[in-house]
């Protein structure tokens, strides 16, 4: 059975984690599959939205503890440089809406992957643990970057060196996710989130996307001069003029994402 399963439907690209009998833990193959899934979301114009999720109960457990261990598998820094690191810069790098729909518990980088994406959308069951604490690791996949910029320093540091189970509605209270929705909800509210995002302006979308990227790190003046050159490019896009014409027509746009 393949790590990780791929399909474009209605200008959504799904990428399922699919190791169900380990929760979805990472092991070498499933981290390269997951990387080719995402360069394909990346220079595939049919892709307008890209949702990640895991089969079974979990999203995914993180690092595949049996892999980390074994004396031939890639070791502790091929993990973090090869695997997770490519993984992190893709999900943030494309320049279309990435969603993570966390289906279950989501832990160590399995969490901190889910937390990469633009949008994280959780079932009232799913959980988020920073479980590297509990092993004697530091947290990886952005999770030190991320975290602390969702829920504030001292929670993030709380949150990280405790390795407590956080539930997935008060991930969403306290803005570490974008919503929490009821379990039997859980698969209409995601199909709806998607298929919404990829039928809007893709690449106005995606210059938003580089805006907020730029801004961790910027300070106000030089990122008044990126919404300068970048709304001077999404003044330029086919959708710009596809959106303004249908407002002064009075009618439904329809976007083409370019
Ligand atoms: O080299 C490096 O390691 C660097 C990279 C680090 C990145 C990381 O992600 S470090 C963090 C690694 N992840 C963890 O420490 C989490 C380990 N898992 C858990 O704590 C628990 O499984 C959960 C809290 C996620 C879920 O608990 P529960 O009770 O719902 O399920 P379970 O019974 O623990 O797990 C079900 C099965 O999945 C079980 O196998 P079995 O007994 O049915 O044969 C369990 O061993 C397996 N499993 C769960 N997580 C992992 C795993 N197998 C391998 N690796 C895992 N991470």
């Amino acid at each position: 059975m393949s790590e990780i399963l791929f399909d474009i439907s209605n200008g959504v690209g799904r990428i399922t984690l699919n190791r169900p009998d380990v929760l979805n833990s990472f092991n070498r193959d499933m981290a390269l599959a997951m990387q080719d899934a995402l360069d394909e979301c990346a220079s595939n114009s049919e892709v307008r939205c890209i949702l990640i999720t895991g089969a079974g109960r979990a999203f995914c457990a993180g690092q595949d503890l049996q892999e980390a261990i074994s004396t031939d598998g890639p070791g502790m820094q091929n993990i973090v440089k090869e695997h997770y690191n490519p993984i992190i810069l893709k999900i943030r790098g494309i320049e279309k809406p990435v969603v993570a729909a966390v289906n279950g518990v989501a832990a160590g980088a399995g969490a901190n992957i889910a937390l990469a994406a633009d949008m994280c959308i959780a079932t009232e069951s799913a959980s988020f643990i920073q479980a590297f604490s509990k092993i004697g690791l530091i947290p990886d996949s952005g999770g030190t970057f991320t975290l602390p910029r969702l829920v504030g320093f001292q929670r993030a540091t709380a949150l990280m060196m405790l390795g407590d189970k956080v539930s997935a509605s008060d991930a969403a209270n306290m803005g570490m996710i974008y919503r929490a929705v009821p379990d039997e909800e859980f698969s209409a509210e995601t199909d709806k989130l998607c298929n919404k995002l990829a039928i809007m302006p893709t690449r106005g979308l995606g210059l938003t996307k580089r805006a907020l990227n730029l801004s961790m790190n910027n300070d106000l003046g030089q990122q008044l001069d990126v919404e300068e050159s970048l709304q001077t490019q999404a003044g330029k896009s086919y959708d710009y003029r596809e959106g303004v014409n249908a407002f002064l027509e009075k009618r439904k746009p329809e976007f083409q994402g370019k």
